[in-house]
């Protein structure tokens, strides 16, 4: 009884995923909706693969370029890529599938700062965009849309698209109304004005999405979960960062650079920053509040034990248990929490402003304090910048954590030189591993480096670390940062060649 489609002159136009996914052509850009697991189209992507794989057994070309909000579900991207319907995407991408495909050179990705996706699409940078596949929560009778359990780039994809395709899910819970809050006030310079949001829990917008109702050209409706990962369970290595961490929150307290209820939190993707969020429910700082990208699980249970009084992101992150948990409850949650688009969740006006704690994970580090966020081995893409660079950045402070070896200790995270740099040591100032905390604030290179040695790195590889630093002291060209060129990245060399970086 279409009981989510408000609108009577719209419901004319509800119709099969097919008949909606013929709308898209071969060679177009669609931007998606999605941000994490959730709030993805789940019907019109899926749909369209099986179109595209029917064109190419026909051997007819097809492929589109895919904008989103970041990483979406398997009925997207995964669909998508294994269609080979892809030929370029952005940003963040973290299906198993796309990203072999992207590793194997058979598609072009580029994984930009979250929050200068709209932005550049604003400016004309990325192209022109054809169509928008948004899910909806549901459309109201003045043909206002209701945001789903993400909000990503979705006003900008409905702004800027010629042709709009809505999928209506009947699964998302009907007390998302209200929740969101879509700040219609961007402009383009040289108007562009302050954003007037000086708390993490104001509201300065509206909680709709406009729409022209004429570049609607179809409605379909879905009955589909959103499909985030599980998390793992936080193990003795996720406890113990947790733990140097919440010590130094301690310490930052005592020593009066941070309030007693700390700072709006930002907190990354993954399993170790889930851990820490953990950690917080325990610690003794109440009153807390986030200024994030993604509500994941240890927010819910924040959110829950009353430590932290509301949270501002722009999607849903939650493993299945979690958002099960959330739709059971949404009425006592909703009061606190705000879900805007992702160019305001990672404004870097507002995390300055607001002066967020960052807290994002790693793939290594180098001994000067470049860290690595995305790159294996310098060239195999793992995820993707994501949020991370717009929050390090412009944070009060800005903290990276990770496990001190990957791989079963066959890989060391903290290296001579990491093999590909996405955030420059000035915009890391605390590391955390397993082994202790290296507080970076107001050290030179080589200060630095001989924090990280002796506190972040693992046994294992400490001496060799040491042993290197020392020689590069002796031979380096100069002073400064010193390196030894010629062997600064063998490590690399040795696990691609051997597979351990263990000499
Ligand atoms: O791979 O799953 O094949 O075993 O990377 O590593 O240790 O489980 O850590 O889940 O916290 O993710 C940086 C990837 C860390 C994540 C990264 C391998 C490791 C494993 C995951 P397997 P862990 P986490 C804003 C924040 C960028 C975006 C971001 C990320 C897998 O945090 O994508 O920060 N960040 N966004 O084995 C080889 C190494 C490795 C390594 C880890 N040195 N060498 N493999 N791995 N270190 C929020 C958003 O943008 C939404």
């Amino acid at each position: 009884n279409h009981e989510r489609i408000g609108c009577d002159e719209l419901r004319g136009k509800i119709t099969s995923a097919e008949h909606a996914a013929s709308f898209i052509e071969s060679g177009t850009t669609v931007g998606m909706s999605g941000f994490t697991g959730s709030g993805y189209p789940k019907a019109v992507p899926l749909a369209l693969a099986t179109r595209i794989k029917a064109e190419h057994a026909a051997g007819n070309p097809f492929r589109i370029r895919v904008w989103t909000g970041a990483s979406t579900g398997p009925e997207l991207d995964g669909a998508l890529a294994k269609a080979d319907g892809i030929e370029f995407r952005l940003p963040y991408n973290s299906d198993p599938v796309a990203r072999e495909m992207i590793n194997r050179g058979e598609m072009e990705y580029f994984d930009m700062h979250l929050s200068q996706v709209a932005p550049m699409a604003w400016q004309g940078f990325l192209g022109p965009l054809d169509t928008a596949v948004i899910e909806v929560a549901g459309i109201r009778p003045d043909g206002s849309l209701i945001p789903s359990s993400s909000v990503g780039n979705n006003k900008t994809w409905l702004d800027r698209a010629r042709q709009v395709i809505l999928e209506v899910n009947n699964w998302q819970n009907a007390a998302l109304e209200g929740m969101h809050d879509i700040y219609y006030g961007t402009a383009l310079p040289p108007h562009r004005l302050p954003i007037p949001l000086v708390r993490p829990d104001q509201r300065i917008g509206e909680p709709y999405f406009r729409c022209d109702p004429e570049k609607i050209v179809a409605i379909v409706e879905t009955q589909a979960p959103d499909r985030n990962l599980p998390f793992a369970p936080p193990d003795e290595t996720a406890r113990s960062i947790a733990g140097h961490l919440l010590e130094f929150f301690r310490h930052e307290v005592a020593k009066g650079r941070l309030p007693a209820s700390l700072l709006p939190i930002q907190s990354g993707v993954g399993n170790i920053a889930n851990a820490v969020l953990g950690g917080l429910v325990d610690a003794a700082f109440e009153d807390m509040t986030a200024y994030t990208e993604v509500i994941q699980d240890g927010m819910l249970d924040l959110l829950e034990s009353g430590k932290l009084r509301m949270a501002s992101a722009t999607a849903f992150s939650l493993s299945p248990e979690a958002a099960a948990r959330l739709n059971a409850d949404m009425a006592r949650f909703r009061d606190k929490m705000i879900l805007r688009p992702q160019e305001i969740s990672n404004h870097p006006e507002l995390i300055r402003r607001l002066g967020c704690i960052a807290m994002n994970g790693l793939i290594e580090a180098d001994i000067y304090g470049n860290v690595n966020s995305t790159h294996i081995m310098g060239s195999r893409i793992q995820n993707g910048i994501g949020g991370s660079g717009d929050f390090a950045r412009n944070a009060y402070v800005s903290v990276f954590m990770t496990p001190s070896t990957a791989k079963g200790g066959k890989i060391s995270a903290i290296v001579p030189q990491a093999s590909h740099v996405d955030h420059i040591t000035q915009d890391v100032q605390v590391i955390v591993t397993e082994q202790g905390l290296a507080d970076l604030r107001g050290l030179s290179p080589k200060q630095r480096a001989e924090v990280i040695i002796a506190n972040c790195a693992h046994p294992d590889y400490r001496p060799a670390l040491s042993d290197y630093y020392r020689r590069a002291r002796e031979h380096s060209y100069g002073q400064q940062s010193p390196s030894l060129p010629g062997e600064a990245l063998s490590w690399h060399q040795r696990f691609i060649e051997t597979g351990s970086m263990l000499a």
